[in-house]
């Protein structure tokens, strides 16, 4: 296939932006993508920091200022993997500018934070792109792929859980380069929008719309050193957010997220509940997916655990040879073979700028019931 190069332009050198940047370098290595990925740009405020992270990726240049990237003429899509706070301006100026916008997750802070990102994007008509990147896991799209063909039946319960325990330390400092997602001004919430927002893209691409929730937060320690400032401060964010929530389709939700469960590193995990059949998955786990069919033969009638590594599952075709497991970092991968077709093809790849709206919206109504103790309709 005869590709056409495009060109990127990096804004943040993270650990999101390591995730990114590999997806881009090995896309077209597996994938027959109808655009070729270029790693022209890579922009941080520290020069030095950029120019190691160029180094390491191969990024052709540095610039320690966004908005020069941006007006670039050479550089075809802005990718921002900035704290959350700064999502906002650099998307609206991009899409002004007439890039191509992907942007981590969440789209920003808050819905009304995120509402003008979409009108810009709209407006300009601009291929745009939020990395919920779970939804690319082969496991996790065969579960969808299962409920889409209504294996499940009715729809009863879907449970999702995202527990860690990073920040049980009292030491551990809020704000700057590593710990911007414990300062609320940069990350705007705390599991809620860090993690339950995972959640929440998941379910509502699987099960639908949310109605409303009820929900309840706690922040275990009160005050955290600023890694900027060196002062203490009292602490903006949940530490842990339980929720539940009614969806449209008449199921009932039930959702946990903790920086505080000892022992759980990143333990994501959902379980969908139907009329005829389960399905549940676990990030620790995430090339297996769990099914049972109540319509199995009774004598042989249990859970499967599925290994989801052979060809005729999603994405693993394009791999190794059936039985041989890919991981995290893939799921990158394949988010970008579908945003890269999407722009060719003009149907684009979910989530949106749009789709993810919808996410920042229920995790403001979650924030709203805790504060409030009521249930808020989304
Ligand atoms: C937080 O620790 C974090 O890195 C999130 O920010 C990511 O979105 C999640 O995928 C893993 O955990």
């Amino acid at each position: 296939m005869n590709k056409k190069n495009l060109n990127i332009g990096m804004i943040g050198c993270g650990f999101m932006a390591k995730t990114h940047s590999n997806a881009y370098s090995n896309v077209a290595h597996f994938f027959d993508v109808p655009y070729q990925p270029v790693l022209k740009t890579v922009c941080d405020l520290n020069a030095e920091r950029a120019a190691a992270f160029a180094a390491k990726w191969g990024y052709e240049q540095i610039e320690s200022d966004w908005r020069k990237v941006v007006a670039d003429p050479a550089i075809d899509l802005i990718d921002i993997c900035l704290p959350n706070n700064l999502h906002a301006e650099v998307a609206i100026a991009a899409a002004e500018a007439g890039k191509a916008v992907v942007s981590e997750k969440p789209l920003a802070r808050t819905a009304a934070e995120a509402e003008p990102m979409v009108a810009a994007v709209e407006k300009a008509g601009v291929p745009n792109f939020v990395s919920f990147n779970y939804r690319r896991i082969p496991a996790v799209a065969l579960a969808k792929r299962i409920i889409d063909e209504g294996k499940l039946g009715r729809v009863f319960h879907y449970r999702a859980n995202f527990l860690q325990d990073w920040t049980i330390n009292a030491n551990v400092p809020q704000g700057g380069k590593d710990t911007w997602r414990l300062n609320v001004k940069e990350a705007g919430s705390g599991v809620t929008g860090d993690l339950l927002a995972h959640c929440i893209d998941l379910a509502i691409w699987q099960n639908g719309p949310v109605r409303d929730v009820t929900a309840l937060t706690e922040t275990f320690i009160k005050e955290r050193m600023n890694a900027v400032t060196g002062k203490m401060e009292p602490v903006g964010i949940d530490d842990a957010c339980t929720f539940l929530c009614r969806f449209a389709n008449g199921s009932l939700g039930n959702f946990e997220s903790t920086r505080y469960a000892r022992g759980h590193k990143a333990l994501f995990t959902f379980e969908i509940n139907g009329e005829h059949a389960s399905i549940k998955w676990d990030l620790h786990d995430l090339h297996r997916l769990q099914y049972f069919d109540h319509r199995d033969e009774g004598a042989v009638r249990g859970w499967r655990s599925i290994h989801v590594s052979d060809g005729d599952q999603p994405f693993m075709g394009a791999w190794w040879v059936p039985g041989l497991a890919i991981g995290y970092g893939e799921s990158f991968t394949h988010q970008f073979k579908e945003f890269l077709e999407g722009m060719a093809s003009g149907k684009p790849a979910g989530p949106t700028f749009r789709d993810a709206l919808e996410t920042n919206r229920i995790c403001d109504a979650v924030l709203a019931s805790a504060k409030s103790g009521q249930w808020v309709t989304v």
